[in-house]
């Protein structure tokens, strides 16, 4: 496979894009510093249980005092673009009113810093990093929290601007409203559905609202997108409660982002289930208009692929409140060390499946990329094969969608360097560059140095 992936890789064009992606929390560090306020995130990490380790983002990769040198390590990778996201609470502490110069301060001087070595900026407005005020207001539930996002992407968008030219509004608004509202797994860490379908739709809101006005105030043409993780979801047989099992994971996933984005309407098949469960998205008239805003490029976000089942353990297809049961079969793969299955070609039907159901939104992948346990030798060096693989097998899905049709115009690998995973703490490692957190010695692992010779050879010199 590996000599068929490579022929697949050589054939992507040469001016494909390729980059490495971070986000704010998982990297600065420096939570008290400049006048940032707290987010959601700092919070959420001191409720004790919810983050492995009781571990936090105070330090992290330190990446706010070390940004000019971790730079240099990005221009040395070869990428032409960093993808980067931006902390709503250092530039609004409280999520409203003015912006903090020292806190916008330190992305101006990351764009400089960028560009000054020839890597494009690419900047996330929001990887989940909600002021802890907003949140006490109601956060994302609440509508008026998606005009407080847009009045804060203006104070980064007129800011920057003038050097920045590509624009993701929110980065995974799934793992915000599911992950964050439902199953309380990420910050703010709340268990209530109807909060999270609300949540839903005033994240589509803010985003609309955001691109609007960031495009109305463009001084230059500006790509604007969204990012969405997603993957291919398939029945586990051809029984109506495995296919409906996946139809919904399907609806709940993507296409409850993807209509409404694409198509200017939410998908009537969820609108009806979300119906059945009591539930009723809170529309208001124009909304539809606002979220499908048109975008230049749409970010996806792939990790793995799923298969569904409609049927318990105890063949029940309704669970005890009454709601329908999907379940997750293995597909017997070989796993990360997050447990994911590893799914390349659920990868390509991915793209392939969307550049069919929503034509004519070039794509570009925002994250790919693998956890897995790096051992470090006494110099720090990773050899991990492992990542490697992963990352061959996944660009090659890639480079084979585009084949099949798949208008994917670009390439980000998940991640820069190792970082906080969330509520996984700092044990599980994605980075193509390995961080020592004693001393924060960077270390490039050598799927680090396996992308930058792929991307040279791609580009043919
Ligand atoms: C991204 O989210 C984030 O943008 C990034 O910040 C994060 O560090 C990175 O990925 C790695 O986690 O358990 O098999 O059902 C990833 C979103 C959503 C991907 C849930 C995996 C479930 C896989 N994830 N999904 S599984």
């Amino acid at each position: 496979a590996p000599a068929a992936e490579a022929e697949l890789i050589a054939g992507l064009p040469a001016d494909f894009r390729w980059g490495v992606a971070t986000s704010a929390y998982q990297i600065e560090g420096a939570t008290g510093e400049d006048g940032r306020g707290q987010s959601i995130w700092d919070t959420y990490c001191r409720v004790p249980g919810m983050v492995e380790g009781g571990e936090n983002g105070d330090v992290a990769c330190d990446h706010y005092h070390r940004m000019p040198a971790d730079v240099e390590l990005i221009r040395s990778l070869g990428v032409d673009t960093y993808r980067f996201s931006v902390a709503w609470p250092r530039v609004q502490p409280g999520g409203r009113g003015p912006a903090n110069a020292a806190g916008l301060g330190f992305y101006d001087r990351l764009v400089d810093e960028l560009l000054g070595k020839g890597v494009d900026p690419w900047v996330t407005l929001y990887h989940w990093d909600l002021p802890q005020e907003l949140e006490d207001a109601g956060g994302w539930p609440e509508r008026d929290t998606a005009h407080r996002f847009a009045d804060y992407a203006m104070l980064v968008f007129d800011a920057l601007s003038d050097r920045v030219r590509t624009w993701t509004t929110l980065n995974e608004p799934w793992c915000s409203a599911m992950l964050g509202y439902y199953e309380g797994r990420q910050a703010p860490g709340r268990r209530d559905f109807a909060a999270a379908m609300a949540a839903v739709h005033h994240l589509l809101l803010g985003h609309g609202l955001a691109a609007g006005r960031m495009r109305a105030a463009a001084p230059a043409p500006v790509e604007l997108g969204i990012t969405l993780n997603m993957g291919t979801s398939m029945p586990a047989t051809e029984s109506l409660a495995d296919r409906e099992a996946a139809r919904r994971a399907d609806g709940l996933g993507a296409r409850i982002y993807l209509d409404p984005l694409l198509r200017g309407q939410y998908p009537g098949d969820i609108l009806d289930d979300l119906s059945v469960r009591g539930v009723k998205l809170p529309v208001v008239d124009g909304d539809l208009a606002v979220i499908s805003e048109p975008i230049d490029v749409l970010g996806v976000n792939y990790y793995s692929s799923h298969r569904l089942s409609g049927v318990d353990a105890q063949g029940r297809t309704e669970d005890d409140e009454g709601n329908p049961v999907q379940t997750t079969v293995p597909l017997g793969r070989p796993v990360t060390a997050m447990d994911w299955e590893i799914v390349p070609e659920g990868f390509t039907e991915l793209l392939v499946r969307l550049s069919r159901d929503y034509p004519g939104v070039p794509m570009v992948i925002t994250e790919n990329g693998a956890a897995f346990d790096d051992v470090a030798d006494a110099g720090g060096y990773v050899r991990d094969d492992d990542r490697t693989a992963y990352l061959s097998s996944h660009i090659a899905a890639v480079a084979a969608a585009r084949q099949r049709g798949a208008d994917v115009r670009g390439y980000f690998a998940w991640s820069l360097m190792d970082n906080f995973e969330w509520s996984y703490g700092y044990a599980k490692r994605f980075g193509l560059v390995h961080v020592d957190y004693e001393t924060q010695v960077r270390t490039p692992k050598q799927s680090a140095l396996w992308y930058r010779d792929t991307i040279r050879r791609v580009r043919g010199h």
